[in-house]
């Protein structure tokens, strides 16, 4: 590993060089309107459509945007981007239409088997993601995260730590509307900041081409989206296509505990960076006794914080405030700004966020564990005793791992919502069960029936939230007011 460039307090050792010709975003970036003479054909009107339209017609593009449904959000986007000159179908796909397209940019939403992808696919055409249109228009410098699990978290604590340190910085991508835009929203920033911060997901990587960030986190792996892919190889597939346009000059800030993460990046060319928890050796960012530090170079250190500071709950979030001061380090940010902004980040909804002391009970809401290695970490972060809610819509995964994960400190379990009952079958006779075939409400008011006061009551529900909510925010929200005592 080439050493690092001098350590300078506030320069970065990671530079960012312009994209070349032809490779991303650099010449046709230059252009004021690039796009023009260009068709570019949007699938799907969710939030990301909607910027990669306003992107594509800022730059001049000839927009055609159509998504099968006419609700009354997708209704209202379509109003919007009508009044800047696209062109917008409702309630279906002309296939002509979007087969004639120069580009075609798909909703990370829209699943592989939705028929307009399959007729597509028939003809030959290939489509990229959002993040991947937005990329050809970035102007600088690009950190992008991802991992199964605390890609949000990561990456807003990276931005803190960068802004904490001084630098403007766009954040955005898959982290969704209350923390960030999408990325092609990013890409129309003027003046461009110092540093954008994207969060990609599986489905945005599967459609990316050109990509290229200066610098790649990942926060970790475990298997997910189990109801989208085939298999977990094929997931992981999806993750590695974060490395595809790798360069020597390419910067990877990767989980140092998990081999998973080490064989992802494959033979990626470009400097390696590892965050550990668990004393790797070598490990570039590191926890020793309760004490978060840095190492970037031989016999140098800078000794952060303790963990007791860290005002976020849980050793898989230890992992994630060392994967961002990696990041903010090797992005210029000197070491005194880091310990401070990682001293002041606020713990963000949905993700052991204590809500609330109804009826004598810690109430936390992790919503966001809408698998199963996000309910694991809460488990291990978390000695009880508690009451533990579980369920939702099933995403088919293994559930011996969290089998596994249950320790003594959990008094009781209460499954809910669509997949109760195979959850009950597989950790019913682990810990003390009860099924609660009714509302979400009354799952919880069960579950305090069954807490005794000062237990957490913590929903951790493994499973994504659209048998019984909008999303998981939704879920979160609720359980949020009912822990303030609200009915
Ligand atoms: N649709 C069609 N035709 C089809 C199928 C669907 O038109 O055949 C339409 C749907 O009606 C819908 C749109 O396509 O209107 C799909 O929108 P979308 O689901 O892609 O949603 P967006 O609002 O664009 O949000 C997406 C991400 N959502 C998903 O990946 C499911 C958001 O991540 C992200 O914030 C946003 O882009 C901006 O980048 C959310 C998320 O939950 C937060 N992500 C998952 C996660 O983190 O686990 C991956």
């Amino acid at each position: 590993m080439d050493p690092i460039p001098e350590k300078t307090e506030g320069e970065p050792p990671v530079r960012w060089t312009e994209p070349l010709e032809g490779s991303g975003g650099g010449a046709s970036a230059r252009q004021k309107r690039p796009l023009e003479g260009s068709q570019v054909s949007i699938i799907g009107l969710g939030a990301s459509g909607a910027a990669a339209a306003r992107l594509a017609l800022a730059k001049g593009g000839e927009v055609y945007v159509s998504d099968w449904k006419a609700g009354p959000a997708v209704t209202a986007r379509a109003a919007e981007l009508r009044a800047l000159g696209a062109r917008l179908e409702l309630g279906s796909h002309d296939l002509e239409r979007v087969a004639r397209a120069d580009t075609v940019v798909v909703s990370p939403g829209i699943s592989l088997d939705a028929p307009i992808l399959q007729a597509l696919r028939t003809r030959g055409r290939s489509w990229v993601s959002e993040p991947e249109f937005a990329f050809r228009f970035l102007h600088g410098p690009l950190i992008a995260v991802t991992g199964t699990n605390g890609k949000t978290t990561t990456a807003a604590l990276t931005a803190h730590l960068l802004r904490e340190s001084g630098m403007e910085v766009g954040l955005g991508g898959n982290i969704g509307a209350e923390f960030g835009p999408p990325a092609s929203d990013l890409a129309l920033l003027e003046p461009a900041p110092d540093w954008f911060v994207v969060e990609v997901s599986s489905f945005q990587l599967a459609g990316v081409v050109s990509f290229a960030p200066t610098m790649g986190v990942v926060t970790n792996l475990a298997p997910d989206h189990l109801d989208r892919y085939p298999s977990v190889e094929a997931y992981y597939a999806d993750k590695a296509r974060l490395f595809l346009n790798a360069t020597p000059s390419s910067v990877w800030v990767l989980n140092g505990d998990e081999p998973e993460v080490e064989a992802l990046a494959g033979a990626a060319p470009g400097r390696r960076f590892r965050f550990s928890v668990a004393g790797a050796p070598g490990g570039h960012a590191f926890l020793r006794g309760d004490i978060l530090g840095l190492a970037l170079e031989e016999g140098e250190e800078d000794l952060l914080l303790s963990q007791g500071e860290l005002p976020l709950l849980g050793l898989h979030n230890v992992a994630n405030a060392l994967a961002a001061a990696l990041a903010a380090r090797l992005a210029g940010g000197p070491a005194g700004s880091l310990a401070r902004g990682l001293a002041t980040f606020r713990p963000l909804p949905h993700r052991l966020e204590p809500v609330g002391d109804a009826g004598g009970l810690r109430w936390v809401n992790d919503s966001k564990a809408t698998n199963v290695a996000a309910a694991v970490g809460a488990l291990r972060s978390l000695p009880g005793p508690m009451v533990l809610l579980l369920g939702g819509k099933d995403k088919g995964e293994d559930l011996a791992p969290l089998r596994g994960a249950l320790h003594r400190g959990v008094r009781a379990l209460v499954f809910f919502g669509e997949a109760r009952e195979r959850f009950a079958r597989a950790l019913g006779d682990a810990a003390p069960g009860r099924v609660v075939d009714g509302t979400f409400e009354e799952a919880v008011a069960t579950a305090t029936d069954l807490a005794e006061p000062g237990d957490l009551l913590l929903l951790s529900p493994a499973c994504s939230s659209f048998d019984m909510f909008e999303d998981y925010q939704a879920r979160g929200r609720r359980f949020a007011a009912l822990a303030r005592g609200e009915a």
